[in-house]
């Protein structure tokens, strides 16, 4: 047996039991964890924090000068915006590009101005014992932030949030408001998450003068802005940092170890207490780090595995400290749910129960706010995915917003959580300087996810030209940092089904492929689809021997385009393409195919370009989300699968639900 020993050792006394053995899995696993100095929890309301949304109108200035630096050289974070020109409303969050009829907006390449003058409660400045703190959800790419102009920090690439502590420059002056200035910039280099290059075009006889374009190679549009909720929130000096998660169970007896770290104080006392979602307390400690047990546990499932998917408990981490000015107490309330990951040569386990992927990929992505975070449009695809009776998606290709992952945890709809390292084509942007920036993606993606009981797994790359030399080591680095990071998830990266391009597979965990024969292969030959996928699945496993996703599949249809026989862009082709690999997959599922996840979930804008009719048209559902006739295809098909291979109760399945 094992004994816990003051410091967090065990040592060995007698033989282990087997839910010691899980215990010192989980207290392994905890310790392996690469931390990050500081913590990037959630900003949530408690009796110690208080918030405030800065979402609403912003003053915005894009600098159309011609280096798009006037704005540093002028240095227009000294005083108004307004002043320093004209400015415009620009709605936060959003992508600005959609916003207004001026195509070079919409088209904009470089810095781009926001600022709004915020009044805080007088408290929150007489009380130097509060923190306040600055958070942007996420802003692309590259953002510098000032305070009454002074820079509080920067922050390199989209998709993931940062922060500053600005109580202390808002007590410099107590009487003025807040001004806050946030300048963005979404040129993308050889170096940046996605990469890209800037063109510049010296030809006089074809451009005018100072003509450049960004290229890019991804297939969704370089949406840009302030994407998601910036708000101020406050802690007290001494608070709770960050907590990490890691949970097991054994029969019916759950364990949740976990870690709180402490900032602003070398010694506090913690209360840590584990509630039920009736607000029962099922377990607590006293402990910055342990493993609290849990006793008739209900498991975290996901949706339409179990008749109650998504169940989550609530930690709550109360903490108190005192200084020889003051006391202070801190209380965060984190979402846990219990529940295991594993993966076999031919299964994805969940709960020791095989899983099988039935999903979606998807865009942050809609009309006129472009990539910027819109709770209408979040709900609605909550409801279209569960009357799809889709029961996970990818985050195809970069983070989505925490507040989706939040719902996904308790909606029970499983997340394959990926980074935007989509694009990377270029055999510079597999150089130290992007892989140094990628690792640091990594860590900050793993931070800002890692207990969310939805994220099963972490994606590292979209299709990149892994066939290059310097891409073997490149992903074997990065694959081998993730696992590292977070030994508690398997990781994947996602290839496309050449098999030229597997550097990445010896090092993952389970083989993410995706392939489009009949339309990008031999396009307008649906015949060639059950040979080649046939192929596809045979070759990846024979050499890797590990399971396989489907990562993406599909064809563009053009809604309300009609053909029979079908023909490419209509309906009736996207119907045939989805059926057509479907047969594959039937088959191939009671080997090791573990999952299809449709490329994509809905129509969505890109690059304009020969062969993008106003976007992408890959959707089962259109943009607006209405269904094409492919949409009730999946529909059918899923809630099949679900009947088949998870553990619907009699009065959900299909078609009695529907
Ligand atoms: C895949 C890419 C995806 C594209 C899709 C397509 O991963 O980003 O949108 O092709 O062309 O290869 O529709």
């Amino acid at each position: 047996m094992y004994r816990l020993t003051a410091g967090g050792n065990w040592k060995i006394l007698l033989p282990l039991s087997l839910p010691m053995l899980r215990l010192l899995w989980l207290f392994a696993v905890l310790d392996a964890v690469l931390l990050l100095d500081t913590g990037m929890l959630f900003p949530r309301e408690s009796s110690s924090r208080e918030l405030k949304e800065l979402s609403g109108l912003w003053v915005f200035r894009a600098d159309k000068s011609p280096n798009r630096n006037q704005g540093f050289e002028r240095a227009w974070y000294k005083s108004r915006l307004a002043e320093t020109g004209p400015v415009i409303d620009m709605p936060v969050p959003a992508s600005y590009n959609d916003i207004t009829q001026d195509s070079t907006l919409r088209d904009f390449i470089g810095w781009v101005w926001y600022e709004r003058e915020v009044v805080v409660p007088a408290r929150w400045i007489t009380d130097e014992g509060t923190r306040v703190v600055l958070r942007v959800g996420s802003a692309h790419y590259n953002s510098v932030v000032w305070v009454n102009g002074e820079k509080v920090t920067e922050h390199a690439g989209g998709h993931l949030p940062f922060e500053a502590e600005i109580g202390s420059l808002m007590r410099k002056d107590p009487t003025r408001p807040c001004r806050i200035t946030i300048a963005v910039n979404n040129t993308l280099t050889l170096e940046t998450l996605p990469p890209g290059t800037i063109q510049h075009m010296n030809d006089p006889i074809k451009y005018p003068d100072g003509y450049f374009v960004q290229n890019i190679y991804f297939d969704f549009f370089n949406y840009a802005g302030i994407h998601r909720p910036v708000l101020l929130y406050t802690t007290p000096k001494v608070y709770v940092d960050d907590i990490t998660v890691v949970t097991d169970f054994l029969d019916n007896t759950g364990f949740v170890r976990y870690q709180v770290s402490v900032k602003g104080a070398a010694t506090a006392t913690l209360k840590v207490t584990l509630m039920d979602k009736d607000g029962h307390c099922v377990a607590s400690s006293n402990e910055a780090s342990g493993v609290l047990k849990v006793v008739d546990v209900k498991l975290w499932w996901p949706y339409l595995m179990h008749e109650n998917p998504g169940y989550l408990y609530s930690m709550e981490v109360h903490l108190m400290a005192a200084d020889e000015r003051s006391t202070y107490e801190d209380v965060y309330a984190l979402p846990v749910g219990i529940r295991t990951v594993k993966v076999t040569n031919t299964q994805f386990l969940i709960n020791n129960k095989p899983f099988y992927f039935h999903g979606v990929n998807k865009h942050e992505d809609s009309d006129i706010r472009g990539k910027g975070l819109d709770w209408p449009l979040i709900v609605k695809d909550f409801n279209l995915m569960k009357w799809l009776g889709a029961n996970s998606f990818r985050t195809s290709h970069y983070p989505y917003a925490e507040e989706i992952l939040q719902m996904c945890d308790r909606h029970g709809i499983v997340v394959i959580d990926e980074c935007p390292g989509v694009g990377i084509k270029d055999i510079r942007s597999f150089g130290n300087a992007s892989l140094a920036h990628h690792l640091d993606v990594m860590d900050e993606l793993v931070r800002r996810d890692k207990n969310h009981p939805s994220v099963v797994m972490w994606s590292v790359a979209n299709e990149p030209a892994a066939e290059m030399q310097p891409a073997a080591l490149y992903f074997k680095t990065l694959i081998t940092h993730t696992k590292a990071l977070d030994p508690t998830r398997p990781v994947t990266f996602i290839t496309d089904s050449n098999y030229a391009r597997d550097k990445g597979a010896p090092y993952v965990d389970v083989i993410c492929v995706n392939s489009y024969f009949s339309w990008y292969h031999d396009p307008g030959h649906l015949e060639v689809i059950p040979i080649q996928l046939n192929a596809q699945f045979e070759n990846w496993y024979g050499k890797y021997q590990k399971p396989i996703i489907q990562s993406e599949y599909g064809a563009d249809a053009v809604p309300g385009l009609h053909s029979d026989p079908p023909m490419m862009f209509t309906e009736e082709y996207q119907n045939a393409v989805l059926r057509s690999y479907h047969d594959i997959f039937d088959q191939k599922r009671k080997q090791y195919v573990i999952g299809e996840l449709i490329w994509n979930f809905a129509d969505f804008m890109t690059a304009q370009g020969i062969t993008r009719v106003v976007g992408n048209k890959k959707g089962i559902f259109t943009r607006q989300r209405q269904p094409k006739a492919g949409a009730f295809i999946l529909k059918e098909r899923y809630w099949r699968l679900a009947n088949e291979t998870g553990r619907l109760p009699p009065w959900t399945k299909y078609p009695c639900s529907l």
